[in-house]
Formats: structure tokens, sequence, C-alpha cells
């Protein structure tokens, strides 16, 4: 699968960066919850669910992480590193997080507020549903 990437504004000046997600431009949808990802441990990975309805942007806006995409037929693991460029997770995709770099902060905006039930948390689970 193809990831998909989103270029966010760049404002900074000499005085240090600043970038911006507004829902509705940016993001491809109305902000409805942002939560952030930190002090992960290099040894860990996380995430290992797809979400059924829920879209997301995810920004790595300190450090590094790489995430694995699987759409059910193919895969694909990219790296997060850059605060101006984010990652579009959108639903139907099992992902997977890891290789948090010391310092990491992966700033995520979604699409509704938390709702376990979105949650396909069974990898034969998803792949019953998506594949
Ligand atoms: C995702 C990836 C990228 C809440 O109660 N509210 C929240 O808004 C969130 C995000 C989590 N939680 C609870 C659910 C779990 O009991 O916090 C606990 C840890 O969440 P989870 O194990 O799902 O964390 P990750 O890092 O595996 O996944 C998270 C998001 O949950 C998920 O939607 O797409 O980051």
């Amino acid at each position: 699968m193809e990831p998909k990437w989103i270029q966010l504004p760049r404002l900074g000046d000499d005085r240090g960066g600043l970038s911006l997600a507004e829902g509705g431009q940016h993001a491809p949808f109305e902000i409805a919850r942002v939560y952030w990802i930190y002090k992960t441990g290099a040894e860990v990975a996380r995430g290992f669910h797809a979400h059924k309805e829920l879209e997301q942007l995810a920004i790595a806006i300190s450090g590094s992480c790489k995430m694995l995409l699987d759409n059910g037929s193919s895969k694909v693991k990219v790296t997060l590193d850059d605060p101006t460029r984010a990652l579009f997770v959108g639903p139907g995709v099992w992902h997977e997080m890891s290789d948090f770099s010391r310092g990491c902060v992966l700033l995520v905006l979604a699409s509704q507020k938390y709702d376990e039930a979105d949650y396909i948390r069974d990898y034969d689970q998803f792949l019953q549903s998506y594949q």
C-alpha cells in the first residue's frame, strides 16, 4: 500500500520552527481529539490494531519512530521524523509503531473521540474484514 503523506505549512523563521494543522484543511477531517505518545522505549512496539471508522494524522513533532501500515493486501513501513509532515492513517489499516528514538513525541490528530468499539485488535479478525 502507498502511505499518504500530508505536507504541513512551515512558518518558521530565524526564531525557530512553527508548523500547524487545521481541521478540514491540512487534516482531511474535523479534529475531535488530540493525543500524544512519548517516553516510549526503543524496544517497545505499540499499536497492533486497525480502526473501523477513525481517521488520523500522525506527526513526529520530536524525534522519530517507524510505523508499519497494512491494508490486508500489502504492507509498508515508514519513518516519521519530520514535524512538518503528517502521515494519514485511515480506517481499515492495521498499524504498528516501533523504533522510537529517545525523546520521540508522536502527535496524533483524530476525527472522533476515543471509542474502544472502533478498534480491531485481533489480526485474524482484521484480515477477515479487509483482506
Ligand atoms: C492509534 C495509535 C496510533 C484512551 O482512553 N483514550 C485515548 O484517546 C487513547 C488514544 C487511548 N486511550 C486508552 C486505551 C488504552 O487503555 O489508553 C490506553 C493505551 O492506548 P493504546 O494501547 O490503544 O495505545 P497505542 O499506542 O497502541 O495506540 C494509540 C491509539 O490508541 C490508537 O488509536 O491509532 O496510537
